[in-house]
């Protein structure tokens, strides 16, 4: 018997993976934390570095050969520190959690407050929930946003701050489409004595290209996820003031993680690559623009944006004045049934269960990288209002479906695959 791999082709995988890439071609992926990765960022994910353990740091394994794996990791964290302008960065972090949770290994202890964004307003789960590790090993304690303008409620996270006297206090969420106040948080930190941490895991591809404020001057650590608008693999990443660089990357290994995914430190590297590019810098700006967009347009089609609009790359709809009964998971999935890909969400002070909600998010990233422009966003807009209009018409689904296809075709981002 050879050594070698068995033969023959594994047509039922083969099938699903082909079904899959059939699937992101000719539907609209309007996700707002998904992306379309390069060429070279698939081809180095799915490169032979997947076959090599380095658990250490370059230049500090705890296993021979990784002469090259070094050259790799030192190469994604030169890139990224240089884009950020950072003084340190670790890039092994296998996700935004993970990289998170991380950060609270290195800055905190078991019972320590920690303040963050309410899940349920635009936050995550890592930040501070109880259902989440961050939530039960520490004090979760967490600021909303107002009633009246859906902003993050800045008096209310000073007064939190002061009241439980956390010793970190996390900014950023997953669903609020305004640019977050990254000075605001610093000052409150500092006057609480709390180290700051941004998670910038949204936001990272704006900021490398020079579309959204960057945090890292302010932050004591700066998180995020390669894959979002950043356009890279899965997979996370820390930046971090020098000061905090040593327990960050012990909290990352060996507190946290064992055998770093080198496939995908190298292919953050070649994702860092791409993002240092003027090219970058267009996308950055026109994933803003077609996130304007769509919310004009959106606008005009009956529904209400939470907070009025958007500053970023997503907007958040409560669907509520468009359709007092339609609710985010109806809409999700009748969209779903008609090519368009989004997830529902809670809004703010939203009646309904996060199960059900009564909200939809819609990014732009995906479909700016397949090419659209604003005008598509317009048509886009379209789309999704007559589905919601007739959720249950089966054959206006289908009619959509076929609508969304012609569309996607010629903006499809594989198409030589
Ligand atoms: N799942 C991510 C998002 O969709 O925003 C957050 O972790």
């Amino acid at each position: 018997m050879s050594g070698r791999w068995p033969g023959g082709h594994d047509h039922e995988l083969a099938a699903i993976l082909d079904r899959e890439l059939d699937r992101q071609n000719t539907t609209l992926q309007l996700i707002a934390s998904e992306n379309f990765t390069s060429p070279a960022v698939l081809a180095t994910t799915g490169s032979v570095l997947t076959n090599k353990y380095s658990e250490g740091y370059p230049g500090r394994r705890f296993y021979g050969g990784n002469q090259f794996i070094d050259q790799a990791e030192d190469l994604a964290r030169q890139r990224v520190t240089a884009l950020f302008g950072a003084e340190h960065a670790n890039v092994q972090p296998h996700s935004g959690s993970n990289a998170n949770l991380a950060v609270c290994l290195a800055l905190l202890q078991p019972g320590d407050a920690l303040l963050g964004m309410r899940l349920d307003q635009g936050g995550h789960l890592s930040h501070g929930q109880a259902v989440n590790i961050s939530g039960s090993w520490y004090q979760g304690v967490t600021y909303g946003v107002t009633r009246t303008d859906e902003r993050i409620d800045y008096d209310e996270v000073r007064d939190l701050a002061l009241e439980h006297r956390p010793k970190l206090i996390i900014a950023g969420a997953t669903a609020y489409p305004r640019v977050i106040d990254a000075a605001v948080f610093r000052q409150i930190a500092d006057e609480v004595g709390a180290r700051f941490l941004f998670d910038a895991a949204h936001y990272a591809g704006l900021i490398a290209g020079g579309a959204y404020p960057s945090p890292v001057p302010l932050a004591d650590v700066v998180t995020f996820t390669t894959h979002k608008t950043l356009r890279g693999p899965r997979g996370g990443c820390i930046l971090a003031r020098a000061e905090h660089a040593k327990a960050i990357d012990k909290a990352v290994f060996p507190t946290l993680q064992g055998g770093p995914l080198e496939h995908v430190v190298a292919a953050k590297a070649a994702a860092f690559f791409e993002a240092a590019q003027p090219e970058f810098r267009t996308y950055a700006a026109q994933v803003v623009t077609n996130a304007e967009a769509l919310a004009r347009a959106l606008a005009t089609e009956g529904f209400r944006l939470v907070s009025g609009g958007t500053e970023n790359h997503l907007v958040l709809v409560d669907l509520r004045p468009f359709d007092a009964e339609l609710t985010g998971k109806a809409a999700q999935e009748a969209l779903d049934r008609a090519g368009i890909t989004c997830n529902k969400n809670t809004i703010p002070y939203d009646p309904r269960s996060p199960f059900v909600t009564s909200g939809l998010r819609l990014g732009t990233p995906a479909m700016t990288t397949a090419g659209m422009g604003a005008e598509e966003m317009v048509t886009v807009a379209g789309l999704i209002a007559r589905v919601l209009r007739a959720t249950d018409d089966e054959g206006s689904l289908a009619a959509v479906r076929d609508e969304v296809a012609a569309l996607c075709s010629k903006f499809t981002p594989y198409s030589g695959q």
